[in-house]
């Protein structure tokens, strides 16, 4: 069946603006001791399922044949195409008062992703993308930067929750991007990194041991603004833990990335 991406796009769009909303309102009464964990340095609060909550309500009748994958699990239903939801991207961010995170939402098949929304919930900017519509950030389309040189890009780092084993692999990288780049930044918020690569206001971004929720939304951003996002072995998988998205500076970004972070 043909999914009609564009106005399911729009619909997205305004669930997930009233969920920022939400979360931004919420922040200006936050209290601390609402902070828990879910595990040493991995926070959440009442925001993040609740903000979560709305979202599912709202999507549950929209595509009655769509599953879900959620980071905070409030849901169970399987489905061969699926929401993808993470409502509160850069969590620790938000809870420790860092003015930068979203609420990010995709729809896709095991193989793609058709429907992608971030929500920059401070900048109350909110950039969107269907398959093969093109992306754009509240009507401005997108494009990345054509700038294909490392020796005169910026680029954002990740940095995941648990580095495991890659973690002295990872700050060579960074001491290589550090010494070969124009300079390097960390935002705490993997949606807005993408939103950032694919509105052409970085050149690229790296991470790994991420979540499908994290990135799938901005995966198909930065693709739909011309833009290149792969595993650190060069296959496109939204599903994967790890991910380096650029514009035009990808085939040098993808090459030192695999080189220093690619498992043999
Ligand atoms: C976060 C990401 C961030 C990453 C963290 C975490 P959360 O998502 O956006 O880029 O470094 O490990 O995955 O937990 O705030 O939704």
């Amino acid at each position: 069946m043909q999914l009609p991406l564009e106005s399911l796009c729009k619909t997205l769009i305004d669930i997930v603006k009233d969920t920022g909303t939400f979360i931004r309102s919420e922040r200006i009464r936050f209290d601390e001791n609402a902070i828990e964990y879910k595990r040493a340095r991995d926070l959440v609060s009442y925001v993040d399922r609740q903000a979560e909550m709305m979202i599912v309500e709202k999507l549950k009748n929209l595509l009655p044949e769509a599953g879900f994958l959620t980071e905070e699990k409030t849901i169970n239903r399987e489905g061969a195409v699926k929401w993808i939801i993470d409502p509160l991207d850069g969590t620790t961010n938000y809870l420790t008062a860092y003015p930068v995170y979203a609420t990010t939402v995709a729809l896709a098949t095991p193989n793609e992703v058709l429907i992608g929304v971030t929500y920059d919930i401070v900048e109350d900017k909110c950039y969107y993308a269907w398959k093969g519509g093109g992306a754009f950030c509240d009507n401005t389309p997108l494009k990345v930067k054509p700038n294909a040189v490392l020796a005169n890009s910026t680029v954002i780092v990740g940095f995941p929750y648990d580095l495991g084993s890659r973690a002295s692999s990872y700050f060579e990288l960074i001491h290589f991007l550090y010494e070969n780049t124009l300079g390097i930044r960390a935002t705490g918020s993997a949606a807005i990194d993408l939103a950032w690569v694919a509105a052409g206001k970085i050149d690229s971004y790296v991470e790994f041991n991420i979540q499908p929720w994290d990135i799938a939304a901005g995966y198909l951003l930065v693709k739909e603004a011309g833009g290149f996002v792969s595993d650190f072995s060069g296959t496109e998988n939204t599903y994967t833990p790890e991910i380096v998205a650029c514009g035009n500076v990808y085939p040098e970004m993808f090459q030192v990335c695999s080189k220093y972070l690619r498992i043999p």
